[in-house]
């Protein structure tokens, strides 16, 4: 039987690619990004099946114009705020996406963050990388300690909960807002609050694990940042369309919050301005998940969902539309 023909958008990992060629026809590209929504729709020619990431166009339009022959979106991602998923249902065509096993990664760049601002770690390594250390002083970069400190996690969810376990290695109180409040072996003793202001005015630093999308769009606003402690720290792995970046460099540059720690940006990988002059934020570009151990993983959660639907004609495993 002839193998299915998929579209791989990006340069997976090595193992990835070539589980990929094993079992299917597959195009790809020589480039690794930059792609065009009308590209898409000429690579996509006779593909049942395409493997795609966050940053490739997946609008409503480009969706619209694919070819008939596509039947599936399998994305490199758990975050799906990329892909129009309305208009994939109107065609018919599935969405998968790579839950769970990026969880603990993605925890792992939330907490370094959380140290690199406590700790102001990339001021520091600036510091020495720029020849411009003289030596130790008793006041010199002073942080603070995390022992004892509130971390408030919005979004309780996988990664959240992953966050959680590594925090209290550190000493840190855990907090959480969730849509709804957790069963308590979930919440392993963290403080579920009701109201975004009890939660905002008790934590000392604000981990953000919420999706992207219209819903969230700015959550950081200028207002919730005033609810803030004076001193806090703010962290987003989530998305940086959640955050108002005008908002949260003021509160920076004004001194209202210690520092913050992004990994995500709203329009990436273009960074809002002010955060460049900014001495107290740490920049990331979106590691979150960037481990050869998850990257595989997250490759095969891909190619499991394009096997169920494209070689045995089953439900995939991680469908969302
Ligand atoms: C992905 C992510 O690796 O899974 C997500 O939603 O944000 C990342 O960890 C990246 O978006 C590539 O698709």
């Amino acid at each position: 039987m002839a193998k299915p023909s998929i579209l791989l958008t990006r340069h997976y990992p090595p193992a990835v690619m070539e589980r990929a060629a094993r079992d299917y026809a597959c195009v790809t590209r020589a480039e690794d990004g930059g792609l065009t929504g009308a590209e898409l729709c000429r690579l996509a020619a006779g593909v049942e099946g395409i493997l795609c990431a966050a940053g490739d166009p997946m609008d409503g339009a480009t969706i619209a114009a694919l070819p008939d022959s596509v039947r599936v979106l399998a994305t490199f991602s758990v975050g799906t705020d990329h892909i129009d998923l309305e208009a994939a249902r109107r065609r018919g065509i599935a969405v998968t996406n790579t839950p769970d096993v990026l969880s603990v990664a993605t925890a792992e760049i939330a907490m370094l963050l959380v140290l690199m601002c406590a700790r102001r770690a990339g001021e520091a390594e600036r510091m020495v990388r720029a020849r411009e250390w003289v030596g130790w002083s008793p006041t010199q970069l002073l942080g603070v300690t995390l022992e004892g400190k509130k971390l408030g996690i919005l979004g309780m969810g996988r990664i959240g909960q992953a966050l959680a376990r590594m925090a209290r290695g550190f000493g840190m109180e855990i907090h959480y807002r969730n849509r709804s409040r957790l069963a308590p072996e979930q919440e392993e003793g963290a403080v579920f609050h009701a109201s975004d202001e009890a939660f905002l005015g008790t934590v000392d630093v604000l981990s953000m694990h919420i999706p992207g999308g219209a819903a969230t769009r700015n959550w950081l606003d200028a207002a919730r940042i005033a609810q803030l402690r004076k001193g806090a720290i703010v962290v987003n792995t989530g998305r940086g369309s959640t955050v108002d970046d005008a908002a949260l460099c003021a509160a920076l540059h004004a001194g209202h919050l210690r520092a913050a720690g992004l990994d995500v940006f709203a329009g990436e990988p273009r960074i809002f301005e002010g955060y460049h002059t900014a001495p107290n934020v740490t920049l990331l570009p979106h590691l979150g998940s960037a481990t050869e151990e998850t990257r595989d993983a997250m490759g095969f959660r891909c190619l499991d969902n394009l096997d169920a639907l494209l070689r045995r004609g089953e439900e995939p495993p991680h469908r969302v539309a």
